[in-house]
């Protein structure tokens, strides 16, 4: 095989230095220093010159309009360009450039999706930004703007003409924003692991919410105490995720790739090391294996610890890496 045809099953990557200029203003969390410590991460962890970069254009607004109310799209737009500072919340901050940068970030998934489909990449991770999981389909929460997974799976679906795909997402928070987008279909499995919503933003996330109408149980909320380790996800991810996972059978795996559970977080409560970062993604990449053929794009949601953040997104790549 010749060293061209090698690459066209690496694991994809999608980063542009334009996910930096979202400016979140003076001590946000959710800063520009979190993109540029997963780059170093990855170039320090010998990864970076063995992923596959993707090009890609800003979503296309049909697509974006699927999952978002055409009047929530123009608040962002009028207040990017009025300078308000924010969109529908103060966790939200936006400058002026924000509203393309969310745009070009969710362009970014949905070319790793066609690149995955298309067999032009194994599989893929975009470190991308603003995240997306807390946005719903009329407003801003939690940081996010557009919601990223729930557009990939959306153009899987409408566009591509897949019946099945499932999102597992692992960011320490809930995704009330994918879940809600979905819970009445049951097209997409939504499964999220998270800090017991009792305890944490945004609230949401209980056992019992579990999807409505079709959606009944396509909805898999696995709240965990504070303080869970790598043990706690590992057994969550063997006796919950996987077997719900295998029941569906996805056709295509999207992954919710929030750091945010690391130890030494500051904005959740939990132990996961970079090594159960790796033991997570393993067992997501088995699950892709055995159901469609390894298809899988991961994208960024949280992380906060910017050391915790660099290690643990690399194990994650790392394994990502293994199946390419
Ligand atoms: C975004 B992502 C309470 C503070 C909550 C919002 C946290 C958003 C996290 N007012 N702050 O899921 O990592
Ligand atoms: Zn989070």
């Amino acid at each position: 095989m010749d060293r061209s045809s090698e690459r066209e099953m690496a694991t994809a990557l999608v980063y542009d230095d334009r996910f930096l200029e979202h400016d979140t203003g003076l001590e946000h969390p959710e800063c520009p220093e979190r993109l540029a410590a997963i780059t170093r991460g990855l170039q320090d962890g010998g990864l970076w010159d063995a992923l596959r970069p993707l090009s890609f254009e800003p979503v296309d607004r049909a697509l974006l309009e699927r999952v978002h109310d055409p009047t929530y799209l123009k608040r962002i737009e009028r207040n990017c360009a009025a300078d308000v500072g924010f969109v529908d919340t103060p966790e939200s901050p936006v400058c002026p450039s924000s509203g393309e940068v969310a745009r070009l970030a969710a362009g970014g998934v949905v070319a790793a999706v066609d690149a995955v489909l298309n067999e032009e990449a194994a599989n893929a991770f975009c470190a991308v930004r603003p995240p997306g999981h807390h946005a719903e389909r009329d407003r801003s929460m939690g940081f996010c703007l557009l919601n990223n997974v729930a557009i990939a799976a959306e153009h899987l679906i409408a566009d591509c003409g897949l019946e099945r795909v499932a999102v597992v997402d692992f960011d320490v928070h809930h995704g009330n924003g994918t879940q809600h987008i979905f819970e009445d279909r049951g097209d997409v499995l939504y499964i999220s692991l998270h800090q017991d919503p009792k305890t944490l933003f945004p609230g949401t996330g209980y056992a019992g919410e579990s999807g409505r109408c079709k959606g009944l149980s396509f909805t898999i909320n696995i709240p965990l105490a504070p303080g869970t380790d790598d043990s706690g996800y590992i057994s969550a991810m063997d006796d919950i995720v996987l077997p719900r996972l295998d029941a569906f059978a996805p056709q295509f795996l999207l992954v919710s790739a929030g750091f945010d559970a690391a130890r030494g977080d500051p904005l959740g409560n939990m132990n996961v090391t970079p090594q159960g970062f790796a033991a997570i993604t393993s067992r997501l990449t088995d699950a892709a294996d055995r159901h469609c053929h390894g298809r899988l794009v991961s994208m960024l949601e949280g992380g906060y610890n910017l050391t915790a953040l660099a290690e643990s997104a690399a194990q994650h790549v790392k394994t990502l890496c293994k199946r390419a």
